[in-house]
């Protein structure tokens, strides 16, 4: 039996690319459909084309499914659409929980003012984000983020309408993605990608287009281990006077001292606050 990836899934068909670049399109055993396959997943299949077997997966995102991602590329506008910085933050958690890398890509920035831009990159970058301004439309800063890219499986994230597919149109041409106006979609009230699919080979690397989405719950943690999924808080979290700290303003706070000296962003610190406040209430509804 050959291994491949699956970069494609429709209606019980599946696209594979396997370890030769080749593809490959098979079909799916009725047993694997109750666990679903996930694009990304890495599975087996037989000689007949047909999957079977779907290997132990790294990781899995739910929205949009997809399995074994190495890294995530959120991109978002600062406007048109206005930025989203709470669907950020809370996929940047996600991305810290499931051990993707984050990487962040500042995208439309043929519209504002590259300072705007840079000042935000700026507040992502204290926290290890490496973060990319970009205009597809004006073909700027395309070739940092192609080499980001290179040899990884990566997904495109973030809301619909910011340009995700146009990126991957600017990046390599042929790949021909459908891409739609901001109007016509919240006329419509739909995306222009509707399915998750791979693009690439092995050598350029995978990435997932996904369709754009807007809501997310919070991620679940416990509430101690919140802070170590904000990277830049990392170094001061041993050297609390408390082992129980919050760091919502208990005596004796190494991340409170953080804060003060502006090494993290005061937005990102509120970030923080407010999803510590979201995983409390979560945590007391469990229980009673
Ligand atoms: N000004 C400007 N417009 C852009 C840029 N990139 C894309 N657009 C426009 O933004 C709109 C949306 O682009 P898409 O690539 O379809 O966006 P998407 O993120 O793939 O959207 P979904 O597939 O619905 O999630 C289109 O009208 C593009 O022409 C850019 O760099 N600058
Ligand atoms: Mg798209
Ligand atoms: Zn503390």
């Amino acid at each position: 039996m050959k291994k491949a990836i699956v970069t494609k899934g429709i209606g019980g068909l599946y696209e594979l690319l396997n370890k030769e670049g080749e593809h490959v399109t098979v079909q799916s055993r009725g047993r694997h459909k109750a666990s679903g396959i996930f694009v990304g997943d890495w599975v087996k299949y037989s000689q007949e084309n047909v999957i079977e077997e779907v290997l132990p997966r790294k990781n899995s995102l739910v929205r949009p499914p997809l399995a074994n991602v190495e890294q995530q590329v959120l991109i978002f506008t600062l406007v048109s659409p206005p930025l989203h910085r709470e669907l950020l933050e809370k996929m940047l958690l996600q991305g810290e929980l499931e051990n993707i890398e984050n990487i962040i890509v500042l995208q439309k920035m043929d519209l504002i003012d590259e300072k705007l831009g840079q000042e935000l990159a700026a507040e992502y970058e204290l926290a290890g984000y490496k973060t990319f301004l970009i205009s597809a439309l004006e073909g700027l800063g395309l070739d940092g983020l192609k080499s980001q890219l290179k040899g990884k499986i990566s997904v495109f994230a973030g809301p619909s309408g910011v340009g995700k597919s146009s990126i991957l149109n600017a990046l390599y041409s042929e790949y021909e993605l459908e891409t739609g106006e901001l109007s016509e979609k919240i006329q419509r009230g739909r995306h222009t990608t509707r399915h998750t699919q791979l693009y690439g080979d092995w050598d350029r690397g995978l990435v997932a287009d996904t369709p754009g989405f807007y809501l997310l719950d919070t991620p679940k943690v416990e509430p101690i281990d919140l802070a170590q999924h904000f990277p830049e808080l990392r170094p001061a979290l041993n050297r609390c006077k408390f082992t129980s700290c919050l760091h919502e303003g208990e005596p004796g706070c190494a991340v409170q001292e953080l804060v003060d000296a502006k090494k993290i962003s005061p937005a990102r610190f509120e970030f923080y606050l407010s999803f510590l406040a979201d995983m409390k209430e979560y945590k007391r509804g469990q229980y009673s």
